[in-house]
């Protein structure tokens, strides 16, 4: 395959992506794009899944001259397996943020930390209960004690399920017992995932599908859900707020600081830092306006739902709002941070700090966050981010502009107040066609796609066809730039929808939050099921990850098909050298589960797509057009 090299604007589909991406190639600064082209072409045993690496016997590659690894491994097993443990680091990955988020709730419970506190109490006493915990007439931290003991019971071996299974809708449940694949502890299925791919162990691909079904089943109503419910608990469920996004919300004349990762224990004491008198104060003595705090990706979502924040950009935005010039420092946590964000950084005055032991760069410096310690270490980030505000250079500064409004903040408490209390007007809606179904647009961004190309286009037209579109993760931006994300978008709707999104005031695209808060978007799917009486795969519901590149991305996918949510994705992926594997994704799951995965890399057809599996939902419900 002939190595294309693409123009600026073919790589994206922003101003502000073309602007950077030119003064990045006037600077010298390499970006994804460039090592893209240098990557290209793939391997294509790689790609197909069918390279082995699992012993020292091989490696091992699969072709017609070579059908089997040393060890008699045929390509349906390795692929599985390589696929577990694909599924396996994305569900580490979700679940270890909840576990952090479950630390820090225990601190809290335990009286170890004063940086953290309960924000929503009644929250934490409508989980508390949920979860089997007694709640009256007690102390409320005495409360919170025996609720971060069940959540961690969440991550052990000693229970039969995990935290939340009690959301999902019996009939569902029903067929996970009856397929085994009930999850029962989190890091159990994680574990046992990576023993299974051993070398001699399960030898047979559906069989170690299925067990990546459960151990995504794990991730999404317990590993993730919990990271969300404790982050509500903690820093506030969210509810409906404007916010800023694209590079236009970075400031020429303040000290911009940049909060990337996922997890809001660091970026939420990051912000209270950058809002005391003192830091203000000692911005203005280092000659600036003010301190501008923006986020990327995840926690970027985090501090947006929670904060409004402004957004300066999603995953494939990181590296070039770094090439505004304008950016003294930016403070990471963990997962989706380009390793090149160093290097660009030291092609300017930014600097990055990391802040946890797990997730640790080259190059950058190291302020190490603990429960007890959040709010001091804050400020010292802070303080270093005014400290090189004299150091930045103006003319290498170029902040591209007009930042577009969106509006954030819809958690599922924020959508039932919207609708007046109860998830019935909804219903009603669906019932009477006006909102024909939802999906729930997620994940990333990929510079193998013309960037958020499909993440706006699908968002677009799915919008148009009457159907409810929730975002979260990197697709946020995306549909915020395209000013798909205030109550005046429901002008591109189809008639239906906007009737009803123009009634109760929301945008037809809604704001959900981060990659773990696509728990939420299990939670509203249960919640309908459970309002109509029938199983998730029941719903007129769909998912889509059209521009997805990482493993978490993969496992959200599976758990949302495992859950009985048909999964679009623009690319598959690395399973294609299975034809087991590949059928069993494609089709095979909807026999057991009510769902599979749907490939389409062209975002108008994959909203046709999606609207045929909508109408075939309907159907089945005796609903008509
Ligand atoms: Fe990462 Fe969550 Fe993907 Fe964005 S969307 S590139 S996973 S930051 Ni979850
Ligand atoms: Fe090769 Fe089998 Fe070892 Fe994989 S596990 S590297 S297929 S011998």
């Amino acid at each position: 395959m002939a190595i294309q090299k693409k123009s600026i604007e073919e790589k994206s589909i922003w101003e502000d992506a073309h602007q950077m991406l030119r003064k990045a190639e006037r600077d010298g600064v390499e970006t994804a794009w460039d090592r893209l082209e240098q990557q290209t072409p793939h391997c294509s045993f790689g790609e197909g899944g069918i390279c082995c690496r699992i012993c020292t016997m091989g490696p091992c590659r699969i072709s017609k001259k070579a059908p089997l690894g040393v060890c008699g491994a045929d390509a349906d097993v390795i692929v599985a397996r390589n696929f577990g443990r694909f599924l396996a680091g994305g569900a580490a990955g979700h679940s270890d943020h909840g576990r952090d988020c479950i630390e820090a709730f225990y601190a809290v419970a335990h009286g170890e930390t004063e940086d953290y506190q309960i924000k929503d109490k009644e929250k934490m006493l409508r989980i508390a209960a949920e979860l089997g915990v007694e709640t009256a007439g007690r102390e409320l931290l005495e409360v919170a004690k025996d609720l971060a003991y069940e959540f961690q019971e969440s991550f052990g071996t000693r229970r039969e399920t995990v935290a939340f299974i009690g959301r999902v809708p019996e009939k569902q449940r029903e067929s996970w017992k009856k397929l085994g694949i009930m999850p029962r502890g989190v890091d159990r299925e994680i574990t046992e995932m990576m023993h299974r791919t051993h070398m001699g162990c399960d030898n047979d691909a559906a069989n170690t599908l299925l067990h990546g079904a459960r151990m995504c089943l794990g991730d999404g109503w317990a590993g993730s859900m919990i990271a969300t419910e404790i982050s509500d608990i903690l820093f506030g469920t969210p509810s409906p707020r404007k916010a800023q996004v694209n590079l236009g919300v970075l400031k020429a004349d303040q000290v911009n600081l940049l909060v990337h990762g996922h997890n809001p224990i660091v970026s939420e004491k990051i912000m209270e830092a950058v809002n005391e008198p003192e830091m203000i104060a000692l911005a203005k003595e280092k000659g600036a306006a003010g301190i501008n705090l923006a986020g990327l990706c995840c926690t970027g979502n985090e501090l947006m739902m929670r904060q409004g924040i402004p957004m300066a950009g999603n995953h494939l935005m990181t590296e070039l709002a770094i090439v505004t010039g304008a950016v003294e420092l930016i403070v990471v946590d963990y997962q989706c941070i380009m390793p090149s964000l160093v290097q660009v950084g030291n092609c300017y005055h930014t600097k990055m700090i990391t802040t946890a032991d797990k997730a640790r760069f080259t190059g950058a410096e190291h302020v190490k966050f603990a429960m007890d310690n959040g709010m001091e270490q804050a400020r010292k980030v802070v303080r270093m981010a005014i400290e090189r505000y004299p150091m930045r250079n103006p003319d290498r500064v170029e902040i591209p502009e007009n930042p577009v409004d969106i509006v954030t903040g819809f958690s599922n408490e924020a959508l039932l107040e919207a609708l007046g209390g109860t998830i019935t007007p909804l219903v009603d809606a669906i019932k009477a066609g006006k909102v024909r179904g939802a999906v729930g647009i997620v994940g990333c961004n990929n510079p193998k796609y013309q960037h958020d190309y499909c993440n706006v286009n699908l968002a677009r037209e799915l919008i148009k066809k009457d159907i409810l579109v929730i975002v979260t993760g990197c697709v946020t931006t995306a549909a915020g730039k395209a000013g798909l994300l205030v109550p005046e978008a429901i002008e591109q709707a189809g008639p239906g929808l906007k009737e009803i999104c123009g009634a109760l005031g929301i945008p037809p695209v809604i704001h959900m939050g981060s990659c773990v808060d696509n728990a939420r978007i299990l939670q509203l799917a249960a919640l309908l099921a459970n309002e109509i009486g029938v199983a998730i795969s029941d719903l007129p519901l769909a998912a889509s990850s059209p521009e997805w590149y990482s493993e978490k991305a993969a496992t959200i996918g599976t758990y949302a098909v495992a859950s009985g949510i048909y999964t679009h994705l623009g690319h598959p992926p690395n399973i294609t050298g299975s034809p087991i594997v590949t059928n069993l994704a494609l089709g095979g799951l909807d026999d057991l589960v009510g769902a599979c995965f749907g490939i389409e890399p062209d975002p108008f057809k994959a909203a046709d797509m999606i609207d045929e599996r909508i109408k075939l939902k309907r159907k089945g419900l005796g609903l008509s057009e």
